[in-house]
């Protein structure tokens, strides 16, 4: 497993040292993926009946001969942090947390899609031994094994109670962050996930591209109503393709967005699941809002298109300007100049 915090310093060799000769047009690294979007599961929907529906999409997917296929944020309950509870057990918290993976409801997943030989990247809130709680989205290769697991860095929305919203975001309530974006040798490439609000940051897509990433897997819940400022909702399809197709273009990687869409709970939420490709195109893309695949063949040898040439990290990348980034959280702009008033 790599991840950046283990990435080597800026070398301080002759970037043109390194200059780029014309690409190898043969592109030989194929694998057949689909998005795997959900529409709505309700609060009371047993997890045996949330599992075959996912079921059934793994089975659509092995019929179309897909290698991977990845589910949404959360895809094994509703989106439960849209709900403020008090006394937390009226809500039943720890009903919608996993305390294995597989557990008893889930093994069935794993099962079927060793005897499919087909991967898996699942979304879900996980509650650890210890008692932590993150929002979590592992990896399965085609052979029933995990490779990895990746917890939620960006947690959106609320801590406590907020009565003027239409409906609640307490992610930053019920979760704790995760501090890591690791990637691991997978599927034939190297492979790095985010979490929903992850993709909107691209500090995301370039930590998971200095660790190599050439193929991101992002689970989403989003609403479609933002209650902080309403005027974004027209435009909630539009940002959520704008951040993906930057963040797969700027790094050189294939990106598939993947949503819980529909009206969950009377919350209705973006669907739009899609594939992207490292020209920042989007190749395949739900029709609906509901449980559908979006299928794409890529090649993953088409991210040394950009990963070698316009994005070519080493040769380009200006770390040592780029201090900011890390050394402060918010903006410090200028002092105003007193002299102009
Ligand atoms: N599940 C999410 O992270 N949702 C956020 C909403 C709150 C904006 C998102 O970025 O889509």
């Amino acid at each position: 497993m790599t991840s950046p915090h283990n990435a080597p310093e800026p070398q301080g060799t002759d970037p043109d040292a390194a200059a780029p000769g014309p690409l190898d047009t043969q592109l030989s690294r194929p694998l057949r993926v689909a998005a795997a979007q959900l529409g709505p599961i309700g609060r009371h929907e047993a997890r045996a009946s949330v599992v075959d529906r996912l079921l059934g999409l793994l089975s659509q997917a092995h019929d179309a001969k897909v290698e991977l296929v990845v589910f949404p944020e959360l895809a094994l309950t509703t989106f439960f942090p849209r709900w403020f509870v008090e006394g937390e057990e009226d809500l039943d918290l720890d009903s919608f947390y996993e305390t294995e993976m597989p557990g008893p409801e889930t093994k069935r997943l794993f099962d079927k899609a060793k005897e499919y030989g087909v991967g898996f990247c699942l979304g879900y809130a996980e509650l650890t031994p210890d008692g932590h709680r993150y929002n979590t989205q592992i990896l399965v290769e085609r052979d029933g094994s995990v490779v990895g697991k990746y917890r939620k860095v960006h947690l959106p929305g609320h801590r406590e109670h907020e009565p003027w919203r239409e409906f609640q975001h307490l992610e930053r309530r019920y979760f704790e962050p995760g501090d890591t974006f690791p990637t691991w040798n997978a599927f034939g490439g190297v492979v790095g996930m985010a979490i929903c609000n992850d993709r909107r940051w691209p500090e995301t897509y370039r930590c998971l591209a200095l660790g190599g990433a050439e193929l991101i897997l992002i689970g989403y819940n989003t609403p479609i109503h933002y209650a902080p400022d309403p005027s974004q909702d027209a435009l909630a399809g539009h940002h959520n393709h704008l951040v993906m197709q930057a963040g797969a273009y700027q790094n050189g990687c294939f990106v598939i967005g993947v949503a819980k869409g529909g009206n969950e709970e009377g919350v209705n939420s973006l669907a739009d699941s899609c594939v992207i490709a490292p020209t920042g195109r989007v190749v395949a893309l739900t029709a609906h809002t509901g449980d559908e695949l979006a299928i794409a063949d890529i090649d993953l040898d088409l991210c040394a298109n950009y990963k070698e040439t316009l994005f070519q990290f080493e040769r380009y990348r200006r770390p040592e300007v780029y201090t900011a980034i890390t050394a402060q959280r918010g903006p410090t702009p200028p002092s105003p100049n007193t002299e102009d008033r």
